[in-house]
């Protein structure tokens, strides 16, 4: 174990981690047709100029009083995570825009999510993942996911061919897992990281300039989960249980370039990637 500095960090991610959707060329998605379901482009056909500027807002209560709605939609992108709502009574902490939405295949998998008719869903970029096994197959994957997704992805692609829905290929949030064991001193848990610590990873490879609001948590953390869920108190959200999410805030703690006073205050990490790669 040898801690990288700040720069070296940000390129072991840059350079190591590489954002690759399922292969629908192998396995049982060759057979399942996928090449021809899934989207026209690739997402870095989609968004191949890149961004310049990006935010990452995490789903935490302590987003709440923020008055960072305005901040955050002035970036060029903005991604969210799983079912986070945009009502009007949260817009101004968290803003109105999104480009891309990153969420676990729970949202697909169950109806209660109304993935099918709720338009926080529609007209942008989203993005599916299922945790599958380290070393899984395909095979294996496809018929015993960890949530039953498929099939939603199935209909959903039938149902608008159009839109821009991918689905993560399960070697991606490995690789980011190897890079995150390999910088953290203790034992991580052989769990997928959090949907936001792989969508900073996804955010670093098509922005130049991204800001993550309350990943590292703000003087206002609090043991409430969520902006949008009042009851839910619970301080494994902000701190981990299943994900390690205490290794992943350190890890973009000794990664950011912002200010202490930007964390403390807004909750805010930046990160500057010199130039977009090209993929
Ligand atoms: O809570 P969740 O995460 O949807 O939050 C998205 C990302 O925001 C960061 N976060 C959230 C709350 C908080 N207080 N502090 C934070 O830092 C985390 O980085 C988190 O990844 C997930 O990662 O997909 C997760 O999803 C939920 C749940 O499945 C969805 O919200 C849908 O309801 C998981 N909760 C449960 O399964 C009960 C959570 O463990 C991980």
């Amino acid at each position: 174990y040898m801690p990288l500095s700040k720069h070296d960090l940000l390129c072991e991610l840059k350079n190591r981690v590489w954002f690759k959707t399922l292969p629908s060329t192998e396995g049982p998605f060759k057979a399942l047709n996928y090449s021809q379901l899934e989207p026209k482009d690739t997402l870095y056909q989609l968004h191949h100029d890149g961004f310049k500027t990006c935010a990452a807002v995490m789903n935490s209560a302590a987003i709440l009083g923020s008055n960072l709605g305005e901040e955050i939609d002035s970036h060029d992108a903005v991604m969210r995570f799983n079912s986070a709502p945009l009502s009007e009574q949260y817009k101004a902490d968290i803003g109105a825009k999104t480009t891309l939405r990153l969420m676990n295949s729970q949202l697909l998998a169950n109806p209660s999510y109304n993935f099918f008719t709720d338009p926080i869903y529609r007209n942008i970029t989203m993005i599916v993942w299922d945790p599958a096994a380290y070393t899984g197959d395909m095979q294996e994957w496809y018929e015993n996911p960890d949530a039953n997704f498929f099939s939603s992805y199935e209909k959903r692609r039938k149902m608008f061919p159009q839109e821009n829905l991918y689905i993560t290929d399960p070697r991606f949030y490995w690789e980011l897992w190897d890079v995150l064991q390999e910088n953290t001193e203790a034992m991580i848990h052989p769990n997928p990281p959090s949907s936001g610590f792989q969508g900073i990873a996804i955010m670093l490879s098509l922005c130049n300039q991204l800001d993550v609001y309350e990943f590292l948590p703000s003087e206002r953390i609090s043991v409430k989960c969520h902006y949008y869920e009042k009851w839910n108190l619970n301080p494994a959200c902000t701190l981990g249980w299943w994900h390690d999410l205490r290794a992943e805030k350190y890890f973009v703690l000794r990664m950011n370039l912002g200010t202490k006073d930007d964390v403390t205050k807004k909750g805010k990490l930046e990160c500057y990637t010199m130039s977009n790669t090209s993929h």
